[in-house]
């Protein structure tokens, strides 16, 4: 049992290390909204993956804030819950707005597991103490700067290279880097930017031992997914099209693909990350764990989540010193030869800098019940 008595909300806005092309555009910072909720004595915070605009999926920052100051939060303030699918059922029925409804789920789940004395990734069932990662690498100027930052994530021994693809520059790339690297698992990203009209396009990929094509159909579509299937070799990787495990098992029975990308954040929260593990489990489908250039608290959630069996691909949760000068967390989230290990501890076992947030938050507000 746990008494949730307040909460806080930050929004912080972090300068990238890296300039990260997709195909829906050029990222330099990253605005991270925190939730943190209070009880017990204790502290549980958790990181939403919503953007500014919506560009990958329909949530944004703006209606993020609007759902957990006026509907989310007076429902959970002042009350007491057995564990954290209690939080989730007092947020309702409603609608969607998955990523903004995990924020409260995951802070319920660090806070529920700081108050038991057990890490995050055990009370989710998970057992490694340390989990396979890879890197995805946004879009170079030409072949020559992608093989270039291939070459060096590879001599750090991340464990899969993922780049990101568009139309008019897939096949290049591709070819470029499997040239040079003809053994790395190496997949590719399209963030929904083909249609089935790109058919000959993306089964040319079929020649280069891809482990999986990344979300090259609309984020909302499972039915064209599996007719592309049909037609290609290469498995495909559901990520933005799985809001639920009701769409994994959807996708999964259709033949949309063979391989699922993970994110709690964008899923509903931990349960509902679990639930999509397992019933990729129950279609043998290998998972992932996704990333959205998380600070330190989201990787921190991500890298328990990966603690799970099902999860048997290197995730996306590379090293926290690749995206951040100063991170909002004082622990350093290093892979070493594409290996994260678990941070120690109870809940996600890492803490907040409160010093750095505080200082640099563009938003900052306390509710209580
Ligand atoms: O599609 O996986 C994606 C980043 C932002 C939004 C969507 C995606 C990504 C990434 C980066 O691929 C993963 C990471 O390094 O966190
Ligand atoms: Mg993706």
């Amino acid at each position: 049992m746990f008494r949730i008595e307040a909460a806080e909300l930050f929004v912080v806005r972090l300068p990238l290390k890296f300039r990260f092309e997709t195909s829906f555009g050029v990222q330099t910072e990253k605005v991270v909204p925190l939730l943190i909720l209070k009880g017990e004595g204790l502290e549980g915070v958790a990181e939403g993956v919503m953007e500014l605009a919506p560009m990958y999926r329909e949530e944004t920052i703006a209606g993020a804030l609007h759902l957990l100051r006026d509907v989310f939060l007076p429902r959970v303030l002042g009350r007491t819950f057995a564990n954290p699918e209690a939080v989730n059922d007092a947020l309702g029925t409603f609608r969607g707005n998955r990523m903004a409804r995990a924020m409260v789920e995951m802070a319920a789940w660090d806070l529920w597991a700081r108050t038991l004395g057990v890490p995050l990734g055990s009370l989710l069932g998970g057992r490694k103490t340390e989990v396979e990662v890879g890197v995805s690498l946004g879009i170079q100027a030409d072949e020559a700067a992608t093989v270039e930052t291939v070459r060096q994530h590879v001599a750090q021994g991340y464990r899969r290279i993922k780049l990101k693809i568009k139309p008019g520059w897939d096949v290049q790339p591709v070819r470029a880097v499997r040239e040079t690297f003809a053994d790395i698992r190496l997949t590719v990203d399209a963030n929904s930017a083909y249609t089935l009209a790109d058919t000959v396009r993306l089964r040319a990929l079929d020649d280069y031992n891809l482990t999986y094509i990344e979300q090259p159909l609309a984020w909302d579509d499972l039915v064209d997914h599996a007719e592309l299937q049909r037609r290609l070799k290469t498995p495909l990787c559901l990520d933005e099209s799985v809001a639920s495990a009701q769409d994994a098992r959807k996708g999964l029975a259709l033949g949309s693909g063979g391989v699922v990308n993970i994110k709690v954040g964008r899923v509903g929260g931990h349960a509902e990350a679990r639930r999509v593990h397992d019933v990729a489990q129950a279609f043998g489908a290998p998972v992932w764990c996704g990333g959205m250039l998380e600070s330190g608290i989201g990787r921190a959630h991500n890298i328990h989540l990966s603690t799970l069996p099902g999860f048997t691909l290197p995730g996306d949760t590379s090293s926290a010193s690749r995206y951040w000068e100063t991170d909002v967390i004082h622990e350093a989230l290093e892979a070493e030869d594409g290996l994260m290990p678990v941070p120690a501890g109870p809940g996600t076992g890492v803490t907040l800098n409160r010093e750095f947030v505080t200082r640099v938050a563009e938003l900052h507000e306390e509710r209580r019940a």
